[in-house]
């Protein structure tokens, strides 16, 4: 399927991975880019010698063009901006900021800037920085996350915006997928669905959260301190929801949330860390290759695309 994105990245299939913390490493990016999608590399708070890292053994793995995704409040984002700029990957996108101080390193680098907004203010000042497309997430989304839904916010930014616009949160199957294009969209970006790929090396807990998780198992933690993110329930969303209605300090909830996305990543501890995911968790029900899930979602975006009922 050609559409401006496909064009833009030279990639075959208009779906992006989400650059999510400590999942998206080199072998997810690989594979999503094998499958002819947009793969991307999660820098998350990891320091730029991890990240070029990981941009050299994605590229041993494959030819084709993948990201990066810069997280705008680690404390490492100025050297992780600049190593992207140094290794010359073939996209950046942000997440959690605006990268506006970024732009003109990234740009004399050649890369494609598609930075995550949530909201059209943002997209619109990106737009004047000389971003590439913008990706519109809606609170569907895991993680860190704005408050307008994807059914609002991507058509209002298509409205205010002349680049390509991408949508996130929300999206798991063609369904999804063919419904953002009604809207406006020229690609989608999937987080979520992602995590339970067989190439995806995060803990087999953590898949089976997502895979047992109900429509209304996501909780918000962090509303109180303006961080908010989204997460799968547990023992941990339980204690910090209660510690925040008690007015517990920003510092003290910090302390109980570090190192909490790594436990429930890497060592699968899905009661007491953090189980990022979207709403769409609900919907993804299999364990599948990349390529299986590419497939499956544009066989099922095409039927729907030419009008016809899905089985
Ligand atoms: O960035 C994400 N999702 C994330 S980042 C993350 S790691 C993290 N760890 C600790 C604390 C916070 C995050 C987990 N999930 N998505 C992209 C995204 N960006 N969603 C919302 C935004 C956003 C929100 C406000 C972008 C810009 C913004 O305002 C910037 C401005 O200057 O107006």
């Amino acid at each position: 399927m050609k559409t401006k994105i496909t064009e833009m990245l030279g990639i075959e299939v208009p779906v992006i991975q989400g650059g999510m913390a400590w999942v998206a490493e080199h072998r997810l990016a690989a594979a999503v880019s094998k499958a002819g999608g947009l793969g991307i590399i999660g820098a998350a708070n990891a320091p730029a010698d991890w990240v070029r890292g990981e941009i050299r053994k994605a590229r041993e793995l494959t030819d084709r063009p993948f990201g990066v995704n810069v997280m705008l409040l680690s404390p490492y984002a100025d050297e992780v901006a600049q190593a992207a700029a140094e290794e010359k990957v073939r996209v950046v996108t942000t997440g959690a900021g605006s990268p506006a101080k970024y732009m003109g390193i990234w740009k004399e680098a050649g890369i494609k800037v598609i930075p995550v907004v949530a909201s059209v203010a943002l997209a619109k000042r990106m737009e004047r920085e000389g971003a590439d497309a913008v990706i519109a997430e809606g609170t569907e989304s895991g993680g860190h996350i704005g408050a307008a839904t994807t059914m609002t916010l991507v058509p209002q930014v298509v409205d205010a915006v002349s680049i390509p616009v991408i949508a996130a949160g929300g999206i798991g199957d063609g369904r999804g997928f063919a419904a953002a294009f009604m809207l406006g969209a020229q690609a989608v970006q999937m987080g979520t669905r992602f995590i339970v790929a067989k190439e995806c090396v995060c803990h087999a807990n953590y898949k089976e959260r997502i895979l047992k998780a109900r429509d209304i198992d996501s909780a918000v933690t962090g509303r109180s301190h303006g961080h908010p993110i989204r997460q799968l329930r547990n023992q941990m969303t339980r204690e910090y929801l209660q510690k925040e209605k008690e007015g517990v300090p920003f510092e003290e909830l910090e302390e109980l949330a570090a190192g909490s996305l790594r436990s429930a990543v890497v060592d699968g501890d899905v009661k007491n860390g953090t189980v990022m995911a979207g709403q769409v968790a609900g919907l993804v029900k299999k364990e599948q290759t990349c390529q299986e899930i590419l497939d499956e979602i544009m066989g099922e975006a095409a039927a729907l695309m030419q009008g016809q009922h899905l089985p």
